[in-house]
């Protein structure tokens, strides 16, 4: 082919392209089913409230904070806000982020004694030119814009620091040992997508630690053209491989939300032998409303509201 052929078919091949890319971005504005996936069963909880959010044709985003702030208000949940296990030192730690479908994001990381971190990192996004805002500064933030402060350490996780404590000599584990952290993302009747994140980390860290539950490309990531994607497990892994935005990025490339999550769990796989007993789990939610989620090892379940109805599924995983 010479280099004029070589130039127009390129060119064609462009006009094809945008022509494509027009038609999607009209079709974006007709009512689309939505869908609501979160990690864990706690989304039994949680989805219903998103679901009403985007049953009454609100924003997804809308729908993954009240979603999320559930489970941060439920002291029995040991992972996500109050109840959450302390960190060694017996301080309560949360972190949470938000991203929403114009590519907006805002978090907040080691942030104590505030209910619910989501909002606080809703507002972030909303009210900073920043996205991350960490510790005194994050709670500051919070009283600044209405928030109070509330103890957040139950005597459940209380009890479980100094039984921890008594027991392992304030080393703090080499695995992470307790998993309910909530990752929602959610698509609404315009199609568009957005998510949130929130949890209290690894029981018993060490202080200061926050892992990828905040840090948006780790913990949660949103690309409004093709999917969105959320983690939950051994947060230091998710970040490494930069995960969920990993995952994105292999949707943009016109993987399946599966296949997606199944190669970000494969890379750790072959890329840190030493992460292969651990729990790295994500799901994925695809612009056009399928789903994916897989995880490392055994145990990983994650809950999907469609029409209103939730249920909970064991995801399939790569160490059998
Ligand atoms: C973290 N990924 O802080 C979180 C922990 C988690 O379910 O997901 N627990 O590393």
């Amino acid at each position: 082919m010479n280099r004029r052929k070589f130039i127009q078919q390129t060119l064609a091949a462009g006009a094809a392209l945008s022509v494509a890319n027009k038609l999607k971005a009209v079709s974006y504005t007709d009512t689309v089913n939505p869908v609501i996936i979160t990690t864990w069963n706690s989304g039994l909880k949680s989805n219903p409230v998103g679901w009403q959010v985007l049953a009454d044709g609100g924003r997804a985003l809308d729908a993954c904070e009240a979603g999320v702030k559930i489970v941060e208000a439920d002291p029995t949940d040991t992972s996500v806000g109050i109840g959450g296990f302390p960190d060694r030192d017996g301080h309560v730690t949360l972190d949470a982020c938000v991203m929403d479908e114009f590519g907006n994001c805002g978090s907040v990381v080691f942030i104590e004694d505030i209910l619910h971190p989501v909002s606080v990192a809703r507002l972030v996004m909303e009210k900073t030119p920043h996205v991350f805002l960490a510790g005194s500064g994050a709670q500051q933030f919070a009283l600044e814009n209405g928030f109070k402060k509330e103890n957040l350490l139950t005597d459940n996780a209380r009890n479980a620091w100094l039984k921890w404590k008594e027991e392992k000599n304030y080393i703090p584990s080499e695995h992470a040992p307790n998993h309910d952290t909530i990752g929602m993302i959610a698509l609404d009747k315009k199609g568009n997508l957005s998510g949130a994140c929130s949890t209290s980390g690894w029981a018993f860290k060490v202080r200061g630690r926050f892992g990828d539950s905040p840090v948006i490309g780790a913990g949660l990531f949103v690309d409004n053209e093709y999917g969105a994607a959320t983690a939950t497990g051994l947060g230091e892994v998710m970040i490494k491989i930069c995960g969920t935005h990993l995952i994105c990025e292999f949707m943009r490339m016109g993987q399946s939300p599966q296949q997606a999550c199944q190669n970000a769990v494969k890379r750790v796989y072959d890329k840190f032998p030493n992460y292969r007993k651990d729990q790295i789990c994500f799901i994925a939610l695809g612009k056009d409303g399928r789903h994916g989620a897989y995880s490392m090892t055994k145990g990983f379940q994650y809950t999907i509201t469609k029409e209103g109805e939730s249920v909970v599924i064991d995801s399939d995983y790569l160490v059998k």
